[in-house]
């Protein structure tokens, strides 16, 4: 079981203001989501960008075609015991990547987040790995193909700047937008995890932490219910 105190530890080794606790200087709310700006330094990122390479190397980045035979301009893989993908017989949780292997563990770099930040001694399921190059976006959308909305999704933000949107959970509902960089942790847990949101777009070769830029963000997922 994790302690309170072995939290604090994990967030004491990625957080830049060197590990209070309570992160009350670096989060705040918005519409019910919570933005940790800033938690992963810059050691933290390199280490976690260099398990990423290694998550790649095994489960490849693939462009997926929505069930409307659209491809999506994001590049996705996964890690974890399922993954999320999209194809023209739809959006589903697989425990393989489209290649037939096993989607790989998520690094030990990435699941320190999600115990730092969470709230729950659960584990994700699902590390989706999105990548988007300099015209990737994501349209508004929510996520609801996991059986339990009752666990948070955490969200990693590496590389390119991202403006993301974030709305309710009725689609007519009014949008409020945030500049997302590398490092910045997002929780949405709560009414927030059923809220709408998207990528608008990513500001390419505004981060030096891919040499070719681009921008990686990871979002942490419980898929199943105990
Ligand atoms: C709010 N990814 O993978 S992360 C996605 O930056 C996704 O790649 C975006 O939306 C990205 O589904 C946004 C922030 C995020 C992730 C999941 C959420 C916000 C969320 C789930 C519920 C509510
Ligand atoms: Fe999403």
């Amino acid at each position: 079981m994790l302690q309170a105190s072995e939290a604090a530890e994990w967030r004491g080794k990625l957080m830049k203001s060197g590990g209070d606790p309570q992160m009350t200087a670096i989060s705040r709310d918005i519409r019910g989501f919570r933005l940790f700006a800033g938690l992963i330094n810059r050691d933290a990122q390199v280490a976690m960008v260099a398990a990423l390479r290694g998550v790649v190397a095994s489960a490849p980045l693939y462009q997926p075609v929505t069930p409307g035979g659209r491809q999506m301009s994001v590049r996705m893989t996964a890690a974890g015991r399922l993954g999320w993908v999209t194809d023209r017989r739809g959006y589903r949780y697989e425990p393989l990547h489209p290649s037939g292997v096993a989607w790989p563990a998520i690094p030990e770099e990435v699941m320190a987040v999600w115990r730092s930040v969470s709230g729950t001694e659960r584990g994700p399921d699902c590390c989706l790995v999105n990548f988007y190059g300099a015209d990737a976006r994501m349209g508004l959308h929510q996520d609801r193909d996991e059986g339990d909305f009752s666990f948070p999704v955490v969200s990693i933000s590496l590389g390119d700047e991202a403006l993301f949107r974030m709305g309710g959970v009725e689609k007519a509902e009014g949008t409020e937008s945030v500049w997302l960089k590398s490092g910045d942790v997002v929780v949405m847990g709560g009414a927030a995890r059923l809220a709408f949101h998207g990528i608008d777009r990513v500001r390419h070769g505004s981060s030096t932490l891919l040499p070719q830029g681009g921008r990686i963000n990871l979002t942490l997922r419980v898929v199943e219910g105990i």
